[in-house]
């Protein structure tokens, strides 16, 4: 292997060596240790720490990094106490995760690091985000995201790949390609010649060099990281590597063949630079020996610390509390649902449910200089449905900003944004478009709290519902996968005065809020809209019809059907609760609905097995049995696809039933 040393001094080629031989010892070390009994398995990056060290040196120490789980070299670089990383591989609570994460899935924002999740692709689109923000502050930064060769089959790679070639974003994106993800050697995995032939597709440059040459990698990535910031552009590097141990330590390399261990031992990142080191005359023998002297005490020293920690004591009250940030001090006032509360204090105005949503959004771009919009066609087009009509001409394109068809990687740009201080809204096209993105969502967005305290400061929009012959893929009520994921919100407005505060105190929330709104009431459903900028409190049911004999306990389009019906069945007296906010739900409230009348329907537009209703009946079984004269009962709609044709439709939604169910009620 042969070293151009290009103009570094000697000083500076030798506290590379430290930082390249430091992960190395400490992973030899971790091995001795793992034999003994004393440590749990890690995915190891011996023979690869050239590209994990090179990278982070050649990055400015506040500027993110999304690393995987073989970059033990980017949180040594990154200057993490060993201690500290010994107790978070021991799931210790004083370790950087409070004992919540494994081996190398985790961040902190001191070092500039972002956590991964299991998943790898994710880290990708999250450079994204940091990037974008850096280019709306103008800021001279980049950020730089790892793949594996493996996880450059993900559609995650493609899809933050495109984005950042499509918003012009300074991101560097690094391949290690080390031969095989676990057992699957490149050749299945792959069929282009090199993995930097990618870049071309996505009309980005890349080049592809050798990761095991610690001062070709360091050198290549600083200036590519000055091309990324002067030309505001992404860039790919594909760092040719090998992975010298098992996928993970202790699982085998059988699959491996004898000779390429051979081949790779003979260009080890470390023995090499080292040989050339004492060959030049940069370092003696004496003087590396020295240095792995000194590390070797280092090592015994910080694990005297990483081992004596205190046992784990769970805290069911703190595990609870850290899956969400803390709200802030917000500038909008909290008024509640009565005109009265709020006509003495400002305008109030009739209007449609989509002029709500449309202005408490407006009103949040006015209020915060830092929140983005994203979505499809949402800038000059207005969006699929129009909510965002105006907004490009008023805040501009950098704001308000059209994706291509990429949702996951958008809401991974969210998150991204999120790292570095901004608030966002996606607008999903059609709530069912968020499989795509679902992953983002549930593993990324809801988790990272509770994983690293790290919040993630986004609102996703979903236009949701059926009944306007829209079929199975433009209908769908999805609510509930997302009430099942602790860590994130999950509102639901149902008039238009809730709709506009609900977005606002969803912009205003630091936590990931899914902001449900219906489209067959976009047009349909007017009501008073006041003029102020102000929040529905998250979190809080409204009463929304006083009765006796039986309470509906319902949200969204569920709220009208239930006023249809009381108003269609005057000899029922009935009584309402609109949940308004499904994650967390107002259990106060709920226990007062069956107070009142002893009888519950808990009805949603979306199918009944596994639905809320579910959770909500369950609730009200455990919490006031004693409170039920009848037996809580459910209307939903059918357990089927949404069907497209209106007579089907009808069929299938909740509201064909809720007469037979109420009915049903009454008579137990
Ligand atoms: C979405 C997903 N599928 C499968 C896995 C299981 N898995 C973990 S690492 C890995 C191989 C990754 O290979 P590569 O990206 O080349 O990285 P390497 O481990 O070689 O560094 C696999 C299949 C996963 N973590 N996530």
């Amino acid at each position: 292997m042969s070293f151009d040393r290009k103009n570094l001094s000697n000083q500076e080629l030798i506290h590379f060596y430290k930082q390249l031989l430091w992960p190395r010892m400490i992973e030899e070390k971790m091995l001795v240790l793992l034999r003994q009994g004393k440590i749990s398995k890690w995915f190891s990056g011996i023979g690869q720490e050239a590209i994990a060290v090179g990278a982070t040196l050649a990055l400015q120490q506040d500027e993110w990094i999304m690393p995987l789980h073989r970059n033990l070299g980017v949180f040594t670089t990154r200057g993490m106490p060993l201690s500290k990383l010994f107790l978070q591989w021991q799931g210790a609570q004083e370790g950087y995760s409070k004992g919540r994460e494994r081996s190398f899935h985790f961040g902190n924002r001191e070092h500039h690091i972002c956590g991964m999740i299991s998943h790898l692709g994710p880290q990708l689109a999250i450079a994204d985000g940091v990037a974008l923000a850096h280019k709306l502050r103008k800021e001279n930064k980049v950020s730089l995201a790892f793949t594996g060769d493996g996880g450059t089959s993900e559609g995650d790679f493609h899809e933050a790949l495109n984005v950042a070639a499509v918003w012009d974003l300074p991101v560097i994106f690094l391949i290690e390609n080390n031969g095989y993800g676990l057992s699957t050697p490149t050749n299945e995995q792959y069929r282009c010649i090199t993995l930097v032939d990618k870049a071309k597709g996505y009309g980005m440059d890349g080049v592809r060099i050798d990761g095991n040459n610690i001062i070709e990698v360091y050198d290549t990535i600083k200036g590519v990281r000055d091309y990324c910031i002067n030309h505001s552009k992404p860039y790919l590097i594909e760092c040719m590597t090998f992975r010298m141990r098992g996928h993970e330590e202790a699982s085998g390399t059988k699959y491996v063949p004898a000779d390429l261990f051979e081949l790779w031992a003979k260009k080890d990142p470390v023995k090499n630079y080292e040989q050339y080191l004492v060959s030049s005359g940069i370092l003696s023998p004496e003087g590396i020996e020295s240095i792995k002297e000194e590390y070797r005490d280092k090592i015994e020293s910080e694990l005297k610390i990483g081992f004596n920690h205190s046992p784990v004591v769970a805290d069911t009250r703190a595990e609870l509390v850290d899956v969400y940030a803390k709200a802030q001090e917000s500038t909008a006032r909290v008024i509640d649902n009565s005109a009265v509360n709020f006509q003495d204090n400002g305008l109030v105005k009739e209007g449609r449910f989509i002029d709500a949503v449309k202005e408490g959004l407006y009103q949040s771009m006015k209020q915060h200089p830092n929140l983005v919009l994203m979505g499809q066609d949402i800038a000059e087009y207005g969006g699929a449905f129009k909510i965002t009509e105006g907004f490009v001409q008023e805040f501009g394109k950098e704001r308000v900003r059209n994706t291509p068809l990429c949702e996951s990687a958008i809401v991974g740009s969210a998150l991204g944004l999120s790292l570095e201080g901004y608030k966002s809204m996606m607008e999903m096209q059609f709530a069912d478009f968020v499989t795509v993105g679902f992953n983002q969502i549930i593993n990324n967005l809801a988790k990272i709290h509770y994983r690293w305290s790290q919040n993630a400061d986004v609102v996703i929009r979903m236009p949701t519902g059926g009944g306007v012959g829209a079929g199975p893929f433009h209908s769908q009520s999805n609510e509930a996968w997302f009430v099942h994921t602790p860590g994130l919100k999950v509102v639901y407005p149902s008039s238009p005065f809730d709709a506009k505060g609900l977005m606002i105190a969803a912009i205003n929330d630091p936590n990931p809020v899914m902001y449900f709104e219906h489209k067959a009431l976009y047009r349909s459903v007017s009501g008073p809209i006041p003029e102020e900028y102000y929040e529905v409190e998250i979190g809080k049911a409204k009463h929304v019809r006083e009765g006796e004999e039986v309470s509906i306990i319902t949200y969204g389009s569920g709220v009208h059907w239930a006023e249809d019906y009381a108003t269609a069945h005057p000899e029922v007296s009935v009584d309402i609760l609109d949940l308004r906010t499904l994650l967390p739900l107002d259990y106060t409230a709920i226990k007062e609905a069956v107070q009142r009348t002893g009888r519950v329907v808990v009805l949603h537009e979306d199918t009944l097995t596994g639905g809320i209703a579910g959770e909500v009946a369950a609730w009200i079984a455990e919490n006031c049995f004693e409170l039920l004269d009848a037996p809580v009962m459910r209307c939903a709609s059918l357990d089927t696809p949404v069907p497209f044709s209106i007579e089907l439709e009808r069929n299938f939604l909740a509201n064909s039933r809720l007469e037979e169910v109420v009915g049903k009620l009454m008579n137990f």
